[in-house]
């Protein structure tokens, strides 16, 4: 790692590890998008046109050629051009990505208690040892077969190098994982569902089996992430898209310890790296998420700023989030509108930098952009936060 290029000393490179850290020295709010590599930037159509989506994460120039497409756009931060699905990959499950329709899995987990055709031919690869040792809930990378199960994601190393050398230090680059319940819910439904009851009635029907499942999906998680974090990823984000859908009680029995076990494994290997949580819909569960060992939490828009900054506040801390996108469809007038009172209401809780921009906060929307948004609608959101201090 140490012949990567370093961060300049500029405040564009540094504000959002300055807002992450919550050192807080940073004159403009660092601001990214979720999703802002993707179908709504004309170069990222033309560029994957006729191309398999999976043949992109997987081959290092083109996903590191997509990962920079929107630096034009004046972002703070890349993320790696990459999918959650691939740690299911990585388990050995087939996953295409059916352009229009989304991920589709050749032959899902489906049946309820059914890990059989997951578990086999790990048993095979890895031997028995290994497989029961992932089956619990403890992190070994000697032990456990996360890390000899991600190399076969050993793009990912050099996708991540090319992209520190091509950014030479301008803005940090981040790496990312599914969190566990939200990789299940795919793997065992095989597509997008509208609420993954499929998934879901596993945590009563077979309680013990979804544990383990979820067990080695998180050692898989954790191995893929201190490969990224080893190969340049200065960030890590953990989507946990999916767990709006569990109870308060099956989120805490379940998928905290999981989240928790991702968080401090990491931190105990690489505490310069800031993890930030990005809880969709876990309003359930926001206290718990705050006080948990992530740095940061990402919340989507259906959360209160000010109930966010105050939890952000009393735990210690950063946030991140979370403009409406649908807000872009009002044209920049009201984009510039939205952002600025989200930035107030932030900095009303949150306190300011010398420069007046809210401490401890990234700004980003609630969740991804949309293939109908237009590139000049990211940029007035962009160019909206960093006005903010101007
Ligand atoms: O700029 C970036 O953010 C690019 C990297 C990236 C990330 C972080 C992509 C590329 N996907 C993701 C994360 C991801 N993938 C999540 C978590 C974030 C979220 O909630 O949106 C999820 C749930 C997925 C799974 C996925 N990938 C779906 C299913 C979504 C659902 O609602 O069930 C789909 C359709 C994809 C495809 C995908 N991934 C990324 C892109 C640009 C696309 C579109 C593919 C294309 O048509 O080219």
């Amino acid at each position: 790692m140490s012949d990567l290029p370093p961060m300049k000393a500029t405040d564009k490179a540094r504000r959002m590890l300055s807002a992450l850290k919550g050192e807080n020295t940073h004159e403009t709010t660092p601001v990214w998008a979720m999703r802002q590599a993707g179908r709504y930037l004309p170069e990222y159509m033309s560029y994957t046109a006729g191309t398999d989506f999976f043949h992109n994460c997987q081959t290092p120039e083109r996903a590191a050629e997509i990962t920079l497409q929107p630096a034009r756009l004046d972002i703070d931060a890349a993320i790696l051009f990459s999918d959650i699905l691939i740690i299911p990959q990585a388990l050995g499950m087939v996953v295409k990505m059916h352009p229009g329709k989304g991920p589709q899995f050749d032959a899902p987990l489906l049946e309820v208690g059914n890990v059989e055709p997951l578990i086999a031919p790990l048993l095979v690869k890895y031997g028995a040892e290994k497989v029961a040792a992932s089956q619990t809930l403890t992190h070994d990378r000697e032990k456990q077969l996360g890390k000899d199960a991600v190399e076969s994601l050993a793009y990912t190393r050099e996708a991540l190098r090319l992209i520190r050398q091509r950014l030479d230090g301008s803005m940090p680059l981040i790496g990312f994982t599914g969190a566990p319940f939200t990789l299940m819910c795919y793997m065992v439904e095989g597509v997008s569902k509208a609420n993954y009851s499929g998934a879901r009635r596993w945590f009563y029907d077979c309680p013990d089996v979804a544990r383990k499942l979820l067990a080695l999906i998180t050692n898989a998680c954790i191995e893929l992430l201190l490969m990224q974090i080893e190969s340049g990823a200065q960030i890590i984000q953990v989507f946990e898209s999916h767990g709006g859908e569990l109870t308060p009680q099956v989120f805490e029995e379940f998928e905290r310890p999981c989240l928790e076990l991702i968080a401090t494994t990491l931190k105990k290997l690489h505490p310069e790296v800031p993890v930030t949580l990005f809880a969709r819909n876990c309003l359930h569960s926001l206290e718990k998420c705050f006080a948990s060992p992530y740095d940061a939490i990402s919340i989507d828009c259906t959360v209160s700023m000010t109930d966010a900054c105050v939890l952000a506040k009393r735990y210690g801390k950063a946030v991140q989030g979370n403009l409406d996108p649908c807000i872009f469809y009002g044209g920049p007038e009201v984009i510039k509108a939205h952002t600025t009172a989200m930035l107030k209401e932030a900095a009303a809780v949150l306190g300011t930098t010398p420069s007046g921009a809210p401490k401890s906060f990234v700004a980003n929307l609630g969740w991804g952009m949309m293939p109908s948004h237009k590139p000049e609608q990211l940029q007035a959101f962009i160019d909206a936060v960093h006005d903010f201090t101007k």
